[in-house]
């Protein structure tokens, strides 16, 4: 249904071939003697010449060589170039069926309308300049920008045209904090300091103090098709939704939840990895100038802190733009009032502006997940800052929980309550909503921490075993591998499609020393979670699937049922793909990544602009649009398939960071 690209790709020739005439094949004795008779002539005519003619001439051969190389040597790179440009172009648009690169048709042509958007920038790979010292923040944790060696515009080379400046700016003024972003030179905010005082002279993330800065790797023709996709997305946000929370496709509006641009916020360091300089740096300049904290609105303290805390922590590291920083302290100062409650087991909402909290108002729970899906950013914060009381105050809530009874062989219930510390709710557990980033956040604060913190591990160690007792099965007819959920020791073959992080998350372990048998189960994890695309109709996930335990004549593995039928253009899936590829080099997973972002552009992409979540997946010709992106689609969904596309392990190392629940890298403190 889906070729690949390997099916599609012209063979590759990487010879030249000569084909001699029979003649020259075979040599004839004329050619030989015509050669001998032409040596002897030439030889008879030197004789002839007179000793200075014969200086002169030796003289001017060596000088016209010299000459030759010299000005081969300048004018053969643009020639090298030119060739490469047009051999990868094609290469391009025979591997993405129905992609022409010089065709608006398919690449859209970047709108002009709203005289924002530019052509596709010329994003020459480049290192980046080295920031001055004495600028507060890490040093840039820039990993080698991706170079497209698919030239999407040839108009102009900005690399070497902008670092100069840069260069000249740093000589100028050395303590004037220059940012460079890809060649583009941003100017830091002058704003004050944020309220709680000076953050302090981060610590350098060790990650990268001693990193070389080697050749970029080229990004290749799916990755393009993974920028294309973002800008169309971004394209539909800029022109209805331009800093607020939520696109609207269809309705060409927005919605708020928070009202504090969250898609925007999450896209930051999606736009930085994919290489978009112009819609970054317009993207700061709102971050700078709009993006206010002081409201008097109510969020959710779990979204807020993965997506917008997260997301300027991460933007921070990749940037070493120290505006970031300021916001995020900022943010992360106004979310500690949920932490005032008599269990310290945080409020599920805050009020920002006025520095109170609350739970529901239906109930003093929490939701497990939500209470313990903070701490990679708190902690990170308080690293940067160097003020610890974020971390003290995430750090009390894993201690609490990890020492709680109620759990059932490491499985935790859903719900905690804020006044009594306790679990309610007991005896129903799942892998998925209100659960599931729980034990995700078990390996990756071990992970952060450096490998150090026993209690995480020994936690997250137990509760795979728990799902492996409990929750997993095997479907009928495939005997997909999957994890189901228990309540009060009744078995349900119900599967979210949230859960689909788990196999991304057991190989992350496996590559970090733990049990080969987690690869095993992330193996058979990942398939499930792929089938639960490809037996679908419009080959996209629904929400929710329950498998089939009974093999039955014409059923397939995976049932929908109409309520969970809706796609919200999740990422958990390609978010497991992108780690599975990294961690086997297997080409199964890219081409399964590749078949999704083919669905995704045929079922949920707005022509006007944005994608939307759908009602629908099983009926292709109607997927009955919700007029809704998620903000987590470009913030997770589009960044892991551009990930997982590359070849590129210096492409956010996972050695060196890790992805928070809503895909915004933070470094590990003390890398492999
Ligand atoms: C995101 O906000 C995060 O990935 C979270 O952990 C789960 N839900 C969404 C994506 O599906």
């Amino acid at each position: 249904m889906y070729p690949s690209a390997a099916a599609a790709s012209p063979p590759r020739r990487d010879f030249i071939s000569v084909t001699l005439s029979p003649e020259e094949g075979r040599g004839s004795g004329g050619y030989n003697n015509s050669k001998a008779w032409r040596r002897r002539s030439c030889w008879r005519k030197w004789k002839q010449l007179s000793r200075l003619q014969r200086s002169i001439i030796l003289f001017l051969c060596p000088a016209l060589a010299l000459c030759g190389v010299i000005s081969y040597s300048s004018l053969g790179e643009p020639w090298k170039s030119l060739a490469n440009k047009s051999l990868s172009d094609q290469r391009t648009e025979a591997a993405i069926p129905g992609l022409k690169l010089a065709n608006p048709a398919v690449l859209p042509a970047p709108q002009k309308a709203d005289g924002h958007l530019g052509d596709y920038p010329e994003l020459a790979p480049q290192k980046p300049p080295k920031l001055p010292h004495g600028r507060r923040g890490p040093p840039s944790l820039q990993l080698k920008p991706p170079r497209r060696n698919v030239r999407l515009k040839t108009q102009y080379d900005t690399s070497k045209a902008v670092e100069e400046p840069v260069q000249a700016e740093r000589e100028e003024n050395p303590e004037r904090p220059v940012i460079s972003w890809r060649g583009a030179v941003i100017e830091p905010d002058q704003s004050p300091e944020p309220p709680s005082g000076k953050v302090k002279e981060a610590e350098k993330p060790s990650s990268v103090e001693a990193e070389e800065q080697k050749e970029p790797v080229p990004i290749n023709e799916r990755q393009v098709a993974v920028i294309e996709a973002f800008r169309h997305a971004w394209r539909g946000y800029r022109a209805f939704a331009w800093g607020h929370d939520e696109l609207k496709p269809l309705s060409k509006s927005y919605s708020e939840w928070f009202g504090l641009g969250l898609t925007l916020i999450d896209a930051l360091d999606t736009l930085w990895i994919l290489g978009l300089k112009e819609e970054f740096e317009e993207a700061r300049k709102w971050v700078a100038s709009d993006l206010v904290f002081d409201k008097n609105v109510d969020v959710n303290l779990f979204e807020s802190t993965i997506r917008i805390l997260g997301g300027l922590l991460s933007t921070y590291h990749l940037s070493g733009d120290s505006l970031f920083l300021e916001k995020a302290k900022d943010i992360g100062t106004r979310l500690m009032p949920a932490f005032k409650t008599p269990s310290k087991i945080p409020y599920s909402d805050v009020n920002i502006g006025r520095g109170t909290a609350h739970p529901p108002r239906w109930t003093s729970d929490s939701t497990v997940a939500e209470v313990t899906s903070i701490q990679l950013e708190f902690r990170e914060l308080s690293r940067l800052t160097g003020d610890d009381r974020f971390q003290r105050a995430v750090e009390e809530v894993t201690r609490q929980v990890h020492s709680l009874s109620g759990k059932n062989d490491g499985l935790v219930p859903m719900f905690i309550n804020t006044n009594s510390g306790q679990f309610t709710h007991l005896g129903v557990y799942t892998l998925g909503a209100r659960a599931d980033s729980y034990y995700e956040y078990l390996l990756k604060q071990w992970i952060q921490g450096g490998k150090k913190e026993n209690e995480l591990l020994e936690d997250y160690m137990r509760a795979i075993e728990g799902v492996k007792k409990h929750l997993l099965q095997r479907s009928q007819p495939k005997k997909l591998t999957f994890v189901g959920e228990l309540a009060h020791g009744h078995f349900s073959a119900k599967m979210d499609h949230l859960v689909c992080f788990l196999p991304g998350t057991l190989a992350l372990g496996a590559h970090n020393g733990l049990t080969a048998d987690h690869m095993k189960l992330a193996e058979a994890l990942i398939e499930t979670c792929y089938q639960m695309y490809a037996q679908v109709e419009t080959g996209l996930s629904p929400e929710i699937v329950h498998f089939n335990l009974h093999a039955q004549k014409g059923h397939k593995d995976v049932e929908i049922k109409p309520a969970d039928r809706h796609n919200l253009l999740r990422p958990e899936t390609v978010e497991s793909l992108f780690y599975m590829y990294r961690f086997t080099g297997d080409k199964k997973y890219q081409d399964w990544g590749w078949e999704i972002l083919q669905s995704f552009n045929k079922y949920t992409r707005v022509p006007t602009g944005g994608y939307t979540s759908i009602n629908n997946v099983q009926n292709p010709s109607n997927p009955e649009p919700r007029d809704k992106m998620e903000s987590f689609f470009l913030g997770e969904t589009l960044k892991y398939l551009f990930l997982l596309f590359s070849d590129d392990i210096d492409l956010i190392n996972l050695d060196k960071f890790v992805f928070n629940t809503e895909a915004h890298p933070l470094p590990i403190w003390v890398p492999a």
